[in-house]
């Protein structure tokens, strides 16, 4: 890490109207498809990642995550890092064909042993732990009978639950199911571009249906078994408008609306599946068999909300086109951090929001490494901006609970390949060197100031004598 001196430079811009409550989570995010590696060791089975990685063109640079960021051997130095940061949580992924490698019946004792050494080195460190469930590497073996299509792989979705938290629960803070349902959805199965890489919309509705379900059904299940930690599901949000005032284009972007936000959010808060959808859907709409609905309404102890950007919807072009407004980030998204704020308050008017986290928030940029420092001052401004509108909504009233940035480290940005690099930590994929960008330094310095606030309220708060 850089000197003091150097940090506090970068850090000129922190404004003081960003200080949060003492006891908001602060947090970095990974998953383990993204970071592990050691695809084929200590008995780790084959995720529809692997797979999909060796199809031709399925990837931009051609990558896949055999090695990645070599996460899996480097964990000691990796949580050192984390703890460098100054954060108090981090959110990580347990990847289901490492602990369960045929998605059924034996566990696997090394991959258990590896998170295991990460819940305990994340609680050494005084870190909270954010399991995510499935941060989607679906075990082929089940891709192979049918995969998220398939109603069966819900019953195994409950047993890796009840089993992963049966060995690592205690060491755990919060444990979320699913990380954005409607990526796995749609982009693994209606456009195609992500695992497994089908093409069909029913199928595709059918995958969320079974989503919520067995999200819903391993809530249930966990509590059965005793387990009390807050736990919740993970939804990539935004807000949508319209590209133009026109009657199609508004009648669109409902309509995406209702794909991409009331299609998971009514049916996790009992309200059942959106009747516009439905009728939409028509035949491709998903077979619900009774009880489902109810098992899906499961009491969230947490929701988790993945932000990242605007979606501008047009009737006759993509679901996503840019309105030239706005800069972009390297992944050609909209940077709109006031669409946080607009999201989170229209979620809180919608709907009886639990603790509610930004599980995800951050930006591609295309960083340079030159002698030892990334200056990604773009990255900074995005985060200030984001974490700004996390706190407008949550002295609106809006019941935030956490931040969390993506991604710890740069890391295998699916389709994309490496070249889009997310991290507040570079990664040199040749020599697997982690160096802190800028914008890690400046992290550490928000939250050193945070600190250093709630500490001198504690001071001040207590009686003369004991000051
Ligand atoms: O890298 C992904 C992550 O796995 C899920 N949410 C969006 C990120 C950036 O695309």
């Amino acid at each position: 890490m850089n000197s003091l001196a150097e940090t506090r430079a970068i850090s000129r811009t922190i404004d003081p109207a960003m200080i949060f409550p003492a006891d908001f989570v602060w947090g970095v995010a990974t998953s383990a498809a993204q970071i592990e590696g050691a695809a084929f060791e200590d008995g780790r089975g084959e995720s529809i990642w692997d797979r999909f990685c060796r199809v031709p063109g399925a990837i931009a640079d051609g990558g896949d995550i055999d090695v990645a960021c070599d996460h899996y051997h480097r964990l000691e130095e990796d949580l050192d890092l984390i703890a460098s940061l100054g954060v108090n949580a981090y959110r990580f992924s347990v990847a289901w064909p490492r602990v369960q490698p045929q998605g059924r019946g034996a566990w696997n004792p090394q991959g258990l042993d590896f998170y295991r050494r990460l819940v305990d080195g994340l609680r050494a460190r005084g870190l909270q732990a954010h399991l995510t469930l499935n941060h989607w590497d679906l075990p082929q073996a089940l891709q192979d009978e049918g995969g998220w299509a398939a109603r069966a792989t819900v019953d195994r979705f409950v047993d890796y639950a009840r089993g992963v938290a049966r060995h690592l629960g205690d060491g755990l803070t919060a444990l979320t199911t699913h990380n954005e349902p409607w990526v796995m959805s749609m982009l693994g199965h209606d456009s195609g571009i992500f695992a497994p890489g089908i093409k069909d919309r029913a199928t595709a509705m059918q995958v969320s249906h079974h989503l919520l379900l067995s999200h819903g059904r391993a809530l249930r299940a966990l509590r059965d078994d005793g387990f009390d930690k807050p736990m919740g599901i993970v939804l990539n949000l935004a807000p949508l408008l319209p590209a133009t005032p026109s009657a199609a284009d508004v009648a669109k972007t409902r309509l995406e609306d209702g794909l991409l936000l009331r299609w998971y959010l009514d049916p996790l808060f009992g309200r059942g599946y959106p009747q516009d959808v439905l009728d939409h859907l028509g035949a491709q709409a998903p077979r619900v068999e009774p009880g489902d609905l109810d098992a899906i309404a499961q009491p969230l102890g947490l929701l988790g909300i993945n932000y990242y950007s605007r979606s501008v919807v047009s009737a006759s072009g993509s679901y996503d086109v840019r309105s030239g407004a706005l800069p972009l980030t390297d992944m050609d998204w909209e940077i709109y951090p006031q669409g946080l704020t607009e999201l989170l308050l229209r979620l809180h008017r919608d709907y009886p929001l639990p603790p509610t986290y930004v599980t995800e928030n951050g930006g591609a940029f295309p960083d340079r490494l030159v002698n030892g420092r990334v200056h990604d001052a773009d990255r900074i401004q995005y985060l200030h901006e984001h974490i700004g509108a996390v706190g407008v909504a949550l002295r609106q009233g809006v019941p935030m609970a956490g931040y969390m940035v993506w991604s710890l480290l740069d890391n295998f940005e699916w389709a994309s390949g490496y070249a889009k690099r997310f991290g507040i930590v570079h990664v040199d994929y040749e020599t697997q060197r982690r160096t802190p960008k800028d914008s890690a330094l400046w992290l550490r310095e928000l939250l050193r100031q945070q600190a250093e606030v709630h500490a001198q309220a504690r001071g001040a708060s207590k009686p003369a004598a004991e000051r």
